[in-house]
């Protein structure tokens, strides 16, 4: 990226970039390894949590140089609780003075290429980010989350999904995604990664820790942090777009509720409408190895009925509220 700096100020850049490299590889070959999900790849365990080797570098990088603005808005989540349909709702509610519904550029763009990830697409910017749309999503756990989106004030929705389905919607995509390799490599079976998931070792997990981390930040700041779950959202999600539009200061008018502004929302923002756009379906690759469709399953509450055995999900169960006990927070939805 063209980012205007003259031939000194590009060298201290080369050279910070070679300590920066330098540093991250010594570092990360004294991580805790654990088997991942995916092909031979294993997952490193860093500050608690395990995360994808091609991910951990952005997530080190972003919390050396990622500066966070008080006007910006942060999307937190475990991957498969949300993800892509907070990104379209925040998009939809912040633009819509600009866009409507036969003008958004979700027609044409994935909600992933409208709203990108800090670490994957912004680790590396500091003073000179181009801000455009203030909207970043991030899987970093709250206790790792750069400094700087702290000190900054700015705005945090965390979204979280009953571990059942989280760790069902996490298996398919896994499989989906090796499968569409065309390795010779066999898939995980989905009692080993059961297994692993059980322990925690799921990408940015242990499940457990990551949502209570943002949910004792959110009872401690709830002005600077909205807690959600997908389960609610599913439930009554007009209720949810004017929360979630007011939260990020972008209440709707009374002229708009008229209009019926929150309910155009939701329906382009709908996995029937999203995952019917041309751009949703299909293959394309925009980043990694992940087809646009692949983000779209099936967008339901309660699949892992489908999918794991009563014991499996009973086992599930007593973690979680083994784990979440002391908690206020109830994740086990259906
Ligand atoms: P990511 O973290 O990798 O970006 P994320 O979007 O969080 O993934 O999760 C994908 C899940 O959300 C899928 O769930 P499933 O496997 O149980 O079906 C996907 O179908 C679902 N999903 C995607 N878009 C929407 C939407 N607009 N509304 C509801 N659910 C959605």
């Amino acid at each position: 990226m063209e980012c205007g700096l003259d031939s000194s100020s590009k060298h201290v850049e080369n050279e910070k970039e070679e300590e920066f490299e330098k540093s991250f590889k010594e570092m990360i070959s004294s991580l805790p390894k654990s088997k991942g999900w995916r092909y031979s790849q294993n997952l490193l365990q860093y500050q608690g949590f395990w995360l994808h080797p091609s991910h951990l570098k952005g997530v080190v990088s972003a919390q050396q140089r990622f500066q966070a603005q008080p006007s910006d808005i942060m999307l937190c989540n475990l991957p498969k609780t949300g993800t892509t349909w907070l990104k379209s709702l925040i998009f939809s509610i912040i633009t819509r003075a600009s866009f409507d519904d036969s003008t958004t550029p979700l027609l044409s763009k994935t909600p992933h290429e409208v709203v990108p990830f800090m670490e994957l697409d912004h680790a590396h910017f500091s003073t000179h980010r181009d801000l455009g749309l203030p909207v970043l999503a991030t899987h970093v756990p709250y206790s790792s989350l750069p400094k700087s989106i702290l000190d900054s004030g700015c705005k945090i929705v965390y979204i979280c999904r009953d571990p059942k389905d989280s760790f069902v919607s996490l298996y398919y995509f896994n499989v989906t995604i090796q499968t569409s390799q065309n390795t010779r490599a066999q898939p995980l079976h989905i009692n080993e990664a059961f297994e692993l998931f059980c322990q925690g070792a799921s990408i940015y997990g242990p499940y457990w820790d990551h949502v209570l981390g943002y949910w004792e930040a959110s009872l401690e700041n709830p002005v600077k942090i909205l807690f959600l779950q997908y389960e609610d959202m599913v439930d009554d999600t007009v209720l949810h777009v004017n929360k979630l539009a007011e939260f990020v200061g972008h209440p709707f008018s009374s002229e708009e509720q008229q209009q019926g502004e929150p309910e155009k929302i939701v329906k382009m923002c709908s996995f029937q409408n999203l995952s019917s756009l041309e751009v949703n379906k299909s293959e394309k690759v925009v980043k990694g190895e992940i087809q646009n469709k692949m983000y779209f399953r099936k967008g339901k509450v309660g699949d892992w009925k489908n999918h794991l055995t009563p014991e499996m999900a009973a086992r599930l169960d007593q973690i979680t509220l083994h784990k979440l006990s002391g908690s206020s927070l109830q994740v086990l939805r259906s």
